[in-house]
């Protein structure tokens, strides 16, 4: 049901002021005999335990990648290292109270958080679960390895188990975690609820806001944490994924169990730096993290910065945080104030702080203050804490011996078997839902006012005389989106859809008219304009195992998402070793009419970027049977629609759009239109300007030209389009992107490739100009129209008869316009 908020100019109007709450600042103040009643002496030491075991390991990697040994053992590792000595205490306890349903979200400097979070899994997991888990995952392999010889306890096992997925993955190798295809910057293990690390700073700001979304909106258990550093608190990312997370409507507008904020913690790790920027002092404003919940909501987040130089400090604002996720008042922004002894890399010369800080840092060190403290309150002896040392050191250094040894630890057999890399970019399954339970919906479909009234409609748009019915008589290409998509919604429980104004506006394009009365909230919501958290936040749901549609307004606003479309949406099932999935159907509007930041179609940009599926559909009948095999994937699809033809009727399939359930397989392009003399091959609404140009050409110039729609972009078969050229020797290749660069020259070279015995011109490509768009009444001289093809056949194909041409296609204009780099 649309909304009904009424804003009341009386309230709005009237004067007052905003007034803040004070934010907590390092508060905590118990001694640990004050803490005996809430911990054991086991407890106190697997505290102990763990940081030492973070300690060890980063300590480990810092030899080898400073000295080429450690422990006496040589080993040359070359790839990233972004160690997290001085942090310790900071990771243990984000991690100490989280249960395996609860997810972690980190970056670079990310060793640390899944050594905690995994050895707090293995802490809550019982035997059987624990065994279940490693048995299980990669079918047993990691197990394999860790089992041999060994005789202790499962938790014993579960320790080897996560020290050597964790080594293994940082050394590329395939019985790491995710078949070293993550490396040191992006490991991680779901089963421990450790979640993808993500090499490009801040990018874990809005996909764990997703994971937290999809708890949510699935009702699952658990809540999320986003481990973000100090100096990414400045990403865009960040600050959206904030943003999304604190939108009023969860608690405004959602209903009955779905009503209430949202499970994430924002858990800044302030270590002070960035790189060598100080971001106290130098690259930010905000004094402390934590003061920036109080421009967030009336909440303040619940803000407060904790010392994360003590543990128990840490874990005594997990334990009050929980409380304030399950009320549903999230977001929580939590700054963990803690300090970063080793170098960002170990190649940092520490050039941008002095000695005496960092020594001023080490005499507090986390781990020595609390080994003294337990010793202090009789939880412990110096022995004891000795014994852990000698054990972690221990178990460190067989799991480092097994990791690097080639027999036991193989990286990826590209050699024989060159394409295995390939195959993991897509996932290409076929689901019908990605959960079985009944879908929430508010009435049955057949009830849905959008539903009556395209059952009034012409799913044809002529009639029995070829005579086109009136627009609004005809099944129009948005009824095709809208109609796959709401026939998804009744079917998969999991999906949802969101986007700028797409609820009681209908989406921008009114593609969505109808889904508001349809659906509730929490499957169908209004975004803030947030194009980053938009696809930010469909990434994490989809890591977790929900489907769901972005939306996009305008494809030139597909800048705003640049790293959740070009580095996580494409790049997280292969960099995952396939353990993840990605069922995200991004639409993306393409403009025309609106100038320069409006109309711009960068289909190109996005083919070019492996791990992305990309169709641009330009009838009813494609548009409805690629959206239903979109729907039907897992792998993350770029879905291009056009402006210019939402309104347009079915012109092509005999019998019109089928109203039960097909789909059009992706990759195959379709001719549109047979012809004998030359193939004009289209990308997007160029089809209709072909069409055109096709009838021109047999009218004035007797040439039959076939068309071809591409459909698809990524993946594209070529089979058709050669054997059209077989035929008619001749092919031009037209689309609305500005031609330099784009993927229609990377069709003319392939069909080169493939078809140049074939052909007795080269492959003609006729594009967008390479300017800014200009106004509407401006584009002729722009976009590809009917007359260009026919210039450009005349000029570089075939010279027609007669023909003077309006634009110039000649070499010389070719080479001058290169020359200008326009
Ligand atoms: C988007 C992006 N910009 C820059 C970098 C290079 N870089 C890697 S780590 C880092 C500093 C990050 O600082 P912070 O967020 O405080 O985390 P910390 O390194 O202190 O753990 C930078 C600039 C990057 N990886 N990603
Ligand atoms: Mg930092």
């Amino acid at each position: 049901m649309p909304k009904s908020q009424f804003l009341d100019p009386n309230v709005a109007r009237h004067s007052g002021e905003i007034t803040f709450k004070p934010i907590p600042v390092n508060q905590y103040n118990k001694t640990i005999a004050q803490e005996k009643k809430n911990f054991s002496t086991e407890d106190f030491k697997r505290i102990y335990h763990d940081m030492v075991v973070i300690r060890e390991f980063e300590t480990m990697i810092n030899l080898i990648k400073t000295t080429g040994e450690y422990s006496g053992i040589k080993y040359d590792h070359p790839g990233p290292a972004h160690l997290s000595i001085g942090q310790e205490a900071a990771a243990v306890g984000m991690a100490y109270t989280l249960t395996v349903d609860d997810f972690i979200f980190g970056s670079h400097r990310s060793h640390g958080e899944i050594l905690a979070k995994g050895l707090s899994a293995i802490h809550k997991l019982d035997d059987a679960q624990l065994m279940n888990v490693m048995e299980n995952f990669f079918d047993g392999t990691i197990l394999k390895i860790v089992k041999k010889g060994f005789t202790g306890s499962v938790k014993e096992l579960g320790r080897r188990f996560l020290l050597y997925g964790t080594l293994a993955e940082i050394f590329a190798r395939e019985t790491g975690f995710n078949k070293g295809l993550g490396g040191s910057m992006h490991a991680f293990f779901t089963p421990f609820g450790v979640y993808p690390n993500n090499a490009i700073v801040g990018g874990s700001g809005d996909i764990a806001v997703g994971a937290a979304l999809y708890k949510k909106v699935n009702s699952k258990p658990g809540m999320v944490v986003a481990n973000i550093g100090d100096a990414s608190m400045a990403c865009g990312p960040v600050w959206e994924g904030i943003t999304f997370a604190a939108m009023d409507q969860f608690e405004q507008l959602w209903q009955g169990a779905m009503k209430g904020g949202l499970p994430v913690i924002f858990n800044i790790m302030n270590n002070l730096y960035g790189m060598g920027g100080q971001t106290c002092g130098e690259t930010m404003g905000y004094g402390m993290p934590a003061r920036i919940g109080a421009g967030v909501n009336p909440d303040q987040m619940h803000a407060e910065r904790v010392d994360g130089y003590n543990p128990l400090a840490v874990i005594d604002a997990y334990n009050r945080k929980r409380k304030i996720i399950e009320d549903k008042k999230g977001p929580v922004l939590l700054e963990v104030l803690t300090y970063r002894v080793s170098g960002h890399s170990p190649s940092d010369s520490s050039s941008y702080r002095s000695k005496e800080e960092i020594e001023a840092w080490q005499k507090q060190d986390c781990i020595e203050a609390f080994g003294q403290e337990l010793i202090k309150a009789k939880v412990a002896t110096q022995s004891d804490l000795s014994a852990i040392w000698t054990d972690v050191k221990a178990i460190i250094r067989e799991m480092f011996i097994n990791s690097i040894d080639l027999e036991i630890s193989p990286r990826m057999d590209i050699k024989n078997h060159p394409e295995q890399i390939g195959e993991m970019i897509f996932s290409n399954e076929s689901v019908d839902k990605m959960e079985d339970r009944t879908p929430e919906v508010n009435h049955p479909m057949a009830e849905n006012p959008r539903v009556i009234q395209i059952s009034k409609k012409e799913r044809f748009a002529y009639d029995a005389e070829g005579k086109p019915f009136s627009k609004m008589k005809q099944y129009q290409l948005r009824d095709g989106i809208f109609e796959a998509i709401v026939d998804r919604f009744y079917k998969d429980p999991t999906l949802i859809a969101y986007g700028e104004d797409n609820r009681d506006w209908g989406g921008a394009f009114a593609v969505y008219r109808g889904l508001t009365e349809a659906l509730p909230y929490n499957r169908f919501f209004n975004s803030p304009i947030s194009e980053a958290s938009i696809v930010g936040t469909a990434i994490g749901y989809a890591m977790c195992g929900g489907r769901v549609i972005p939306e996009i307004m305008y494809c030139d606003f597909l800048g705003r998402c640049g790293d959740e479309v070009f580095n996580q949406l494409p790049k997280w099932q292969a960099m995952s070793g396939n353990v993840l999935k990605m069922p995200v159907v991004l639409r993306v509007s393409v403009g025309s009419k609106y100038g320069a930041q409006h109309s711009q179609d960068w289909t190109s940009l996005v083919a070019h970027i492996p791990g992305l599926k990309v169709c641009f559909p330009v009838t009813p009948y494609d548009a409805k049977g690629l959206m239903n095999s979109a729907l039907q994937g897992t792998d993350p699809v770029v879905f291009f629609e056009s402006q210019r033809i939402y309104d347009i009727g079915e012109q092509f399939h005999k019998g019109g759009v089928p109203e039960g359930y097909y789909e059009i397989p992706f990759g195959e392009p379709d001719v549109k239109r047979e012809g004998k003399d030359v193939t004009i091959l289209t990308i997007g609404a160029t089809l209709y300007r072909a069409l055109e140009a096709a009838k021109i050409l047999e009218e004035k110039y007797g040439m039959s030209a076939e068309v071809i729609d591409a459909r698809s972009l990524v993946p594209f078969n070529y089979e058709k389009v050669i054997a059209s050229v077989k035929k008619t020797g001749r092919i031009l290749i037209s689309g609305d992107a500005t031609a330099r660069g784009s993927f229609l020259n990377d069709l003319a070279r392939n069909i080169t490739e493939l078809a140049f015995d074939y052909l007795d011109a080269p492959p003609v490509v006729v594009g967008s100009r390479n300017w800014i768009t200009p106004a509407y009444e401006l584009e002729e001289a722009f976009f590809p129209q009917p007359e260009w093809f026919i210039d450009a056949i005349h000029e570089k194909i075939v010279p027609l008869k007669g023909h003077v041409s309006g634009q110039n296609f000649s070499d010389l204009e070719q080479i001058r316009r290169n020359k200008l780099g326009i």
